[in-house]
C-alpha cells in the first residue's frame, strides 16, 4: 500500500507511535509517506520507501499566525496525487483530522477518493478537544474520517461520553518493538550513574501539568529516606523550572538528575530498577510500556488506559492521583526486596509482549484495508455527517 501519515513530529507519544508505526509499515514493504512540518525525531536512518514531505507554509506580513492548516492540506493534496496515495492516516485529531477532511474534499471535486483513518491519541479528546475552542470541529472531523481508531478501551469510551459519535471507534491498542526496547547489560553505565549500587528510578515525559512531575519527586523524597537511589528525570517542559525549584526545596539536587530529552532512552531504561508515571490523565501510557519492556516495574497512577497496561500487583501497582505516600510504599516495597523486584520485571516483560509490534501491525494493516474497501464500495456512505 502507499500510505500517507500526518503527525506531530516531536518527541510526544502520538508522533512517536506514529513514526514507529511507518517504519514497521516500511519494513513489510509499504510505501510510506511522512507528511508534517520537521522530520520526525524518531525517524532516524533512511529507508528506501520512507518519503518526507516538509509542509512549509508561506510568511506574510497580515499573518500574526502563519495558517499551517492551509499548507498543510495543499500538501496533502499534492502527495495524493504525486505519491498516489491509497490511505492516509492521521494521528491526533487537532488540527490534522480537519485538515484530512479539507484535502478529501478538494480531492472529491477531481474524483480522487482518499480514505482517512484518524487516530485518537488522548489529549486530543480529554484535555484538548473537549474545549469549546475545539469541540465542534473535533466532533465533525472525527464523524467524517472513514476509519477512527483509539489507542485505548478508555480513549474509545471517553470519546464516545464526550461527542456525539456516529462512527465505530476501533481499539488498537499502542505496540512496542524488543528489536530496540530490550534489557541490555549495560553495568558499566549503571556502575558511572550509581557507584554505590543505588537503586535507579525513571520517570520520562514532556513535563506538562498532566504528567505531575512534582509527585514523582516528592514520591522519591520518601524512597530516598529509607533506600539509597538516584532519579532520572528524562524529558523537558513547561515545569521544568519549578520541579528543578522543587528538587533544591527538598535538598535532593544530587540525587535527581535531568537528563532533558533523549534519543536512546531505551539504554537510559535499560539500567533503571523502577519507573514511575503519576499522570493525572493518561490514555494509555507509552513511556511505562517501553520501560515494562525493559524488564523495569511501574508505580503509576489508576487513571485513564494506565490500567490496560500496568497490572496492579504483577507488573507494578496503581496508585489514586497524588498519593505520594502510597507511590513511595509501593516502590520500597520493591525496592528493598530483590527476588520480587526481579519477579514484577518479569511480569511485566510479559505483559509488555502482549502489545508487541508484530502483534498490533496486523491489526493496522487489516484496519487500512477493510477502509479503503469501504471508500471504494458503492455501499459507503460518503454522505456528510454533521452533528
Ligand atoms: O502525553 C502527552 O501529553 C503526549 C500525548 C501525545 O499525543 O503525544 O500522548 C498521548 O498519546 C500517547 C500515544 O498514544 C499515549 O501513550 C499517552 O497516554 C497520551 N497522553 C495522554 O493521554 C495524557
Amino acid at each position: 500500500m502507499n500510505i500517507g501519515i500526518v503527525c506531530y513530529p516531536t518527541f510526544g507519544g502520538s508522533g512517536v507511535v506514529a513514526t514507529e508505526l511507518g517504519i514497521a509499515l516500511a519494513k513489510k514493504g509499504h510505501n510510506v509517506h511522512f507528511i508534517t512540518y520537521k522530520r520526525p525525531v524518531r525517524l532516524e536512518s533512511f529507508y528506501e520507501n520512507i518519503f518526507y514531505h516538509e509542509v512549509n507554509s508561506m510568511s506574510y506580513p497580515l499573518f500574526e499566525y502563519e495558517p499551517y492548516e492551509t499548507a498543510l492540506a495543499s500538501k496533502l493534496v499534492d502527495v495524493v496525487k504525486s505519491a498516489r496515495l491509497d490511505l492516509l492516516h492521521v494521528h491526533y485529531a487537532i488540527p490534522h483530522a480537519a485538515v484530512a477532511f479539507t484535502a478529501k474534499s478538494i480531492l472529491a471535486a477531481e474524483g480522487i477518493p482518499l480514505p482517512v483513518v484518524t487516530t485518537l491519541h488522548g489529549t486530543d479528546i480529554t484535555l484538548v478537544g473537549n474545549d469549546r475552542s475545539f469541540a465542534p470541529v473535533v466532533q465533525f472531523s472525527i464523524n467524517n474520517s472513514d476509519g477512527v481508531t483509539a489507542v485505548s478501551e478508555y480513549l474509545k469510551v471517553k470519546t464516545l461520553n464526550t461527542f456525539n459519535i456516529k462512527k465505530d471507534i476501533e481499539v488498537i491498542y499502542n505496540f512496542i518493538d524488543f528489536t530496540r526496547f530490550k534489557k541490555v547489560d549495560k553495568d558499566h553505565f549503571k556502575k558511572v550513574l550509581a557507584p554505590n549500587g543505588e537503586k535507579i528510578i525513571a520517570h520520562t515525559s514532556n513535563f506538562r501539568k498532566v504528567k505531575r512531575v512534582q509527585d514523582v519527586i516528592k514520591a522519591f523524597s520518601k524512597i530516598v529516606k529509607k533506600t539509597p537511589a538516584l532519579l532520572l528525570l528524562i524529558g523537558d517542559g513547561p515545569e521544568r523550572r519549578s520541579l528543578e525549584d522543587l528538587c533544591m526545596e527538598l535538598g535532593l539536587c544530587d540525587q535527581i538528575r535531568f537528563l532533558g530529552k533523549q534519543n536512546a532512552v531505551e539504554e537510559l531504561l535499560a539500567i533503571s530498577d523502577l519507573f514511575i508515571i503519576p499522570s493525572e490523565d493518561e490514555s494509555f501510557g507509552l513511556a511505562a510500556l517501553e520501560a515494562m519492556a525493559c524488564e523495569v516495574p511501574v508505580i503509576s497512577t489508576n487513571v485513564g488506559g494506565l490500567p490496560e497496561v500496568n497490572i496492579h500487583n504483577k507488573t507494578g501497582f496503581l496508585s489514586e492521583i497524588g498519593d505520594v505516600e502510597n507511590m513511595a510504599s509501593n516502590a520500597l516495597s520493591l525496592l528493598t526486596d530483590e527476588s520480587k523486584l526481579s519477579s514484577f520485571g518479569q511480569s511485566a516483560l510479559a505483559q509488555a509482549k502482549e502489545f508487541e509490534i508484530d502483534k498490533i501491525l496486523p491489526k493496522y494493516e487489516n484496519y487500512y484495508q477493510e477502509i479503503i474497501q469501504r471508500v471504494r464500495s458503492k455501499k459507503y456512505n460518503s454522505s456528510l455527517i454533521h452533528e
